[in-house]
């Protein structure tokens, strides 16, 4: 059968072991749901149902009391022999929206139960008991209690009014708004259930740069309509907030957000979205950055927008997501200086429902950049993080990317900012300080391709960010294993080699692209491929040679107290350490340094020799990737295993291209040889 990868993580594919599925038939011998269900414990049912079609090859009764022997029980512990086995301590922990999965002995036999405080957890609840089956463990002893750690599950789109998806690698946007709200595409419900599947429970539909349009009648009536495909599976919508629209759709003649007229348009706005969409999420705005209109137009802070915005939600429970990437077009300090700068003195300026969502990094969702230090400048503000899974600078949707061990990295990079531990986890989840709610982001990576990722390997960006958003704890490798399963099966070889070809992906693009901390050196405009010579643009900040800055003395920013000292926005600790050449990690470097050709570095060799050989390192990373991948011929299907052979291939000479390009173009400055082992440009 072709496989387009159209199902994703949700394959239910039949176990192959015949008495492991017949281990687990006669542990579920019925799906006990109370009668006349609501709608996400009605989603949670035909789940089960087809999932367990799928994996058992058997139809398992669904009723609404327990006949016999082995039943699955979902249930809110109203019962009082619920409440019985699953005691206050669970349910607590349990949380709003987890769940606990039980196996327990009951009346001389067994039942499994999916219990939940409500109905949310028992959906993912019934997810995670599906998951569990597909990665084939005992359910014997079953017990499980889970609960997200952030509140707020975020996907951001940037699909433009006009289905372009800005940094889109996927095809077009799949909100057909011309169809919309009549005719709506069955693929609503199935991109909601995939995002309830990783426990995701909120989607921004429109682009952070989107106009202003989506906010009128004929348009909120279409998502209205999105919105109602999404409930069932327990995913709210938010919309994106153009600064102007007051202007451009309202009639106004100003935005200014302390006019009382702009506030009194705002809320009208807000009481129509919410009569046409009640459990509406909220806003997310760009304002101020790249050209978006903001406060800062008329002289007011971004807390003074924000708040303006807050206040008119606040009254239906809603939240206003305001972005911390700015850079100013007359800023003639560093930029990645600039978030801090500016927002830093509007600590505790912001109202308890505003949430300012910073990127991960200062500059921009580089291959590696060091944590943004602005999570550790605003103690008494809301903080988001803003994650990005489409791989606008990692290789786009053909270079391999697993973005895991990238989000590790921030998650438990630590701000100092409470002291030791102060991870950037803990500031978004709220546990370093008061902070709800609590909100997490990650930039899309969906599109109308069949396999809704475009390489098939990213949809494990899309579950991995899913993963993380619900626990921040779980390890990279256990991420990828889950997905390597539940999307290739169990063969031990092709899940040993996914797995490692998963994990080492992301330094292998590091390598080959922007190693040593360099960043930004990538092509113009669309991103993809080495751009280091790219200069002279519209602004100095957006060229590479603002960036890497080689000249006959070495390469590297200086970011130390000699040169932007961006470092001082950071904590003592982490200023002694990346603030000296010598214990500043190699990673980050030349993000920190401007560092001569003939440093030497931890290897003994000097840093031209050892830039030349890290490019190179990349490319036989590729090439490594390339054999491991081959060696599953006849281990996975036929369609699949070609996709991302073909992609792979192009990676490789996309690696190439960059080692050359980066080498040739950095050695006018070095002017030295390449060292042994790394092969002339082709
Ligand atoms: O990464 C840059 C992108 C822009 C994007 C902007 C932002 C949505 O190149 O395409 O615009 O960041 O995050 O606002």
């Amino acid at each position: 059968r072709a496989d387009d990868g159209y199902r994703l993580w949700l394959r239910y594919d039949p176990i192959p072991d015949a008495s492991l599925r017949q281990a687990y038939t006669g542990a579920i011998s019925e799906i006990v749901i109370p009668e006349n269900p609501r709608p996400l414990v009605a989603s949670a049912r035909d789940e089960l149902v087809a999932g367990l079609r799928g994996l058992l090859g058997a139809d398992i009764p669904v009723v609404t009391k327990a006949t016999r022997d082995n039943a699955l029980i979902l249930g809110i512990p109203r019962d009082p022999w619920i409440a019985a086995v699953v005691n206050e301590a669970d349910l607590r922990e349990a949380g709003v929206e987890g769940y606990v999965l039980r196996r327990i002995a009951h009346e001389g036999g067994h039942r499994t139960l999916i219990v939940a405080n409500r109905d949310s957890g028992l959906l993912y609840g019934a997810f995670a008991l599906l998951r569990h089956l597909q990665s084939h463990q005992s359910l014997d002893n079953l017990n499980v209690i889970s609960a997200p750690k952030i509140q707020r599950r975020l996907l951001n789109h940037w699909d433009d009014m006009n289905r372009h998806v800005e940094r889109g690698y996927a095809g077009f946007s799949l909100w057909e708004w011309f169809y919309l709200p009549e005719i709506r595409d069955p693929r609503y419900r199935d991109y909601a259930r995939a995002l309830a599947s990783i426990g995701l429970n909120g989607t921004v539909i429109t682009n952070v740069n989107a106009n202003a349009q989506i906010l009128t009648a004929p348009y909120l009536a279409k998502v209205a309509a999105l919105a109602q495909e999404f409930r069932p599976w327990g995913v709210r919508i938010y919309l994106t907030a153009r600064f102007s629209a007051p202007i451009e759709i309202g009639g106004l003649k100003t935005a200014d957000p302390l006019d009382p007229a702009v506030a009194a348009w705002w809320q009208g706005k807000v009481a129509e979205i919410y009569r046409t969409i009640p459990d509406f999420g909220g806003f997310l705005v760009k304002a101020n950055s790249e050209g978006q209109p903001g406060p800062q137009d008329y002289k007011r802070t971004h807390a003074d927008g924000a708040n303006m915005l807050a206040d008119a939600v606040q009254p239906y429970n809603g939240i206003v997501m305001w972005r911390a990437f700015v850079y100013s077009p007359d800023n003639n300090d560093d930029r990645v200086k600039q978030a801090v700068t500016e927002f830093a003195p509007l600590d505790g300026k912001f109202r308890q429902n505003v949430i300012v969502q910073i990127k991960n990094g200062p500059l921009d969702f580089m291959p590696r950049e060091p944590f943004s230090p602005l999570f550790g400048a605003m103690p008494n503000t809301r903080l988001a993080a803003e994650l990005q899974i489409t791989q606008e600078y990692l290789g786009q949707s053909i270079d391999l990317a697993f973005l895991a061990p990238m989000w590790r990295e921030v998650l438990d990079a630590d701000t100092y900012a409470n002291g030791k531990g102060t991870t950037i986890a803990s500031i978004v989840d709220g546990s370093a300080k008061l902070q709800h709610p609590s909100v997490i982001a990650g930039v899309a990576n969906t599109g109308t391709d069949r396999n809704w990722t475009g390489h098939l390997l990213a949809q494990a960006n899309w579950y991995a960010f899913g993963r993380l958003a619900w626990d921040h704890q779980l390890s990279s490798e256990k991420i990828a294993d889950e997905w390597t399963r539940l999307t290739f099966g169990h063969d031990d070889t092709a899940v040993s080699t996914i797995n490692k070809m998963l994990l080492g992906s992301r330094e292998t693009v590091v390598n080959y692209s922007m190693p040593l901390g360099l960043t930004h050196i990538m092509a113009e405009g669309h991103h993809y491929g080495p751009g280091p010579w790219v200069d002279k643009l519209g602004r100095a900040d957006w060229t590479s040679v603002y960036y890497h800055k080689a000249d006959e003395k070495g390469l590297g920013f200086d970011r130390t107290a000699t040169g932007s000292n961006a470092l001082a926005q950071y904590a003592p600790e982490w200023q002694k350490l990346w603030g000296n050449v010598e214990t500043c990690p190699e990673n980050l470097l030349l993000w920190f340094h401007h560092v001569s050709w003939d440093h030497k570095m931890k290897s003994g060799r000097t840093l031209w020799d050892e830039l030349c050989l890290r490019y190179q390192q990349g490319v036989d990373e590729v090439r490594a990737l390339r054999r491991d991948w081959d060696s599953l011929k006849g281990r996975i299907d036929e369609e699949r295993f070609t996709h991302v052979a073909q992609r792979l291939a192009r990676q490789e000479k996309e690696a190439i291209n960059w080692r050359d390009s980066c080498l040739l173009y950095f050695q006018q400055f070095s002017k030295r040889p390449l060292p042994t082992g790394v092969e002339p440009a082709t």
